[in-house]
């Protein structure tokens, strides 16, 4: 039995939550593993209501289970995620990137991974405010680079094998020395490793993204460029993403939580490609073949409604709805499974 706890969020995420759940479900049972699902509230609406985004018996759940599945939350993702990243050490944010046959892009053929170090940076939190000063420490430690760099090496092995640095070792000595360690741990991987200062890879990344094959970057470049390879692939409705540790896994949507958004209408793509990707993490770390075979089906599954271009919701050009979208990619997943045996 897999214990998975499930953050629904604000905005659309409890609607792609709970259509993302009911995919997993559905495989479960088709291919025999069993998933219990534990509602751990946060967010906004979970702070207006309680005075605090991430309760206690939220965290203990979370910490109690095998993996998180996370809706997007509002204005309280520092409270909820970027705590999360930190509390569980979830030191690996891996954010893929695909240009999809038939959704319009300007693009085909893209395929590229951002590799976020989620610990440190800005993001760790050591900050100060006065009444006439705010300021917000970079922190960045040879452990915390070796360890990401190690994570983008071993996913080049796997990919086309080359690593690009992304920094600002020009300006900030910090992403120099960021930028030297990951360097050196790529090369002794034997990887091929080159590197990019952030401004020229958000430019590159417009005019040329086919140069990139693992982006290895601190973790506000990541946060940033993430979006820009939504965009550049076709829509941040597809991005899905996973933060990951030596123990655990949250797998979170890249998008917001859209609040002027008709959940109705939210493409819940991303959220169903993060339930796959954590299907394929804990079927990797339990070896066990069947959750590894459900997130295969699944993602096959997208990519061929995606290609049929049909059942698509707005942000894509379509008129679907999000339900019309998830039972069509359940539809398909299932087939999947039934082709393969
Ligand atoms: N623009 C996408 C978005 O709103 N993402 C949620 C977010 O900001 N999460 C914080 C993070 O990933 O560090």
């Amino acid at each position: 039995m897999y214990r998975i706890s499930v953050i629904p969020g604000d905005g659309i995420g409890p609607t792609v939550i709970r259509h993302a759940t009911r995919i997993v479900e559905e495989l479960a049972s088709a291919l025999g593993f069993e998933v219990e699902f534990v509602e751990a509230p946060a967010g906004d609406a979970v702070a207006a209501e309680r005075g605090e985004a991430l309760p206690h018996e939220s965290l203990e759940k979370i910490m109690g289970s095998d993996a998180c599945l996370k809706g997007p939350v509002g204005e309280t993702a520092r409270d909820v995620i970027v705590y999360l990243r930190q509390r569980l050490d979830l030191y690996a944010n891996i954010r893929p990137f695909k240009t999809y046959e038939g959704v319009k892009c300007f693009w085909s053929g893209l395929d590229f991974v951002i590799v976020r170090e989620n610990t440190e940076d800005l993001y760790k939190g050591v900050e100060d405010v006065g009444r006439d000063h705010a300021v917000s420490l970079l922190v960045i430690t040879r452990r915390g680079t070796e360890r990401i760099a190690r994570v983008a090496l071993n996913m080049a092995r796997e990919r086309r094998g080359k690593v690009t640095v992304v920094h600002k070792a020009n300006v900030l000595s910090s992403y120099k020395f960021f930028r030297d360690i990951a360097i050196e741990v790529v090369k002794q991987g034997g990887a091929t490793v080159d590197e990019m200062y952030v401004d020229n890879a958000a430019y590159q990344m417009v005019v040329n993204p086919g140069i990139f094959d693992v982006i290895l970057t601190p973790n506000m470049f990541g946060d940033i460029l993430s979006d820009l390879a939504a965009g550049v692939t076709g829509s941040i409705g597809l991005a899905g993403s996973a933060n990951i540790g030596e123990r655990m896994g949250v797998f979170e949507p890249v998008h917001g939580s859209a609040p002027s958004l008709n959940p109705e209408y939210a493409n819940p793509i991303a959220t169903i490609l993060s339930s796959s990707y954590l299907m394929g993490w804990l079927g990797m770390s339990r070896r066990d073949e069947r959750l590894s075979q459900a997130a295969r089906a699944v993602e096959a599954a997208v990519a061929q409604l995606l290609k049929e271009g049909r059942v698509i919701t707005p942000d894509l050009g379509g008129r679907a709805t999000v339900g019309e979208v998830s039972e069509a990619i359940l539809k398909k997943a299932l087939n999947n499974l039934y082709k393969r045996k």
